[in-house]
């Protein structure tokens, strides 16, 4: 497998309730290395922008109203074969569907507020490290 980077989001229903520590722990535990992070807020027209794929669907609405009702924690991680690895550890967007031992099975309350995000290809990784991310940043 090749080393790849994919983005990565603590949304705000996990740092509301203070699990930035046991979701990095995790990400640690896995084997990634943390390329990059930083703390904001999004605007809802940022939200919007992230989420363009999803405009339309019933849920974008509640979803980008969701991603900026506060602070994220956004990541860029690295790891042999990283953007299947970190999906595999976050577990199916359904709380209800995922795995034992993932974050979302494991700390995720619903399939809206379900803790963390992960870049779901490689050109969508790209896509999301540049929104978030300069160059300067990711040496
Ligand atoms: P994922 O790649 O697992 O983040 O899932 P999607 O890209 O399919 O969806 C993005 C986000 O939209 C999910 F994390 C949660 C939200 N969502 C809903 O709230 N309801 C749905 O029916 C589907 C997705």
């Amino acid at each position: 497998m090749a080393i790849e980077q994919t983005l990565s989001i603590i949304k705000p229903d996990a740092v509301q309730r203070n699990l930035e520590g046991e979701i990095l722990a995790r990400i640690h535990r896995a084997g990634f290395r943390i390329v990059a992070i930083k703390s904001l807020r999004l605007t809802k027209t940022e939200a919007e922008g992230f989420y363009a794929v999803h405009r339309g669907k019933g849920f974008f609405e509640d979803l980008t109203t969701f991603m900026s009702s506060g602070k994220v924690i956004v990541m860029v991680l690295e790891a042999d074969g990283a953007i299947l690895k970190w999906r595999d550890t976050m577990g199916a967007t359904n709380p209800a569907n995922a795995a034992p031992g993932t974050i979302r099975r494991d700390l995720a309350e619903s399939i809206q507020n379900n803790c963390v995000h992960g870049s779901d290809a490689p050109e969508t990784a790209a896509f999301e490290i540049g929104y978030f991310f300069s160059g300067h940043e990711l040496l």
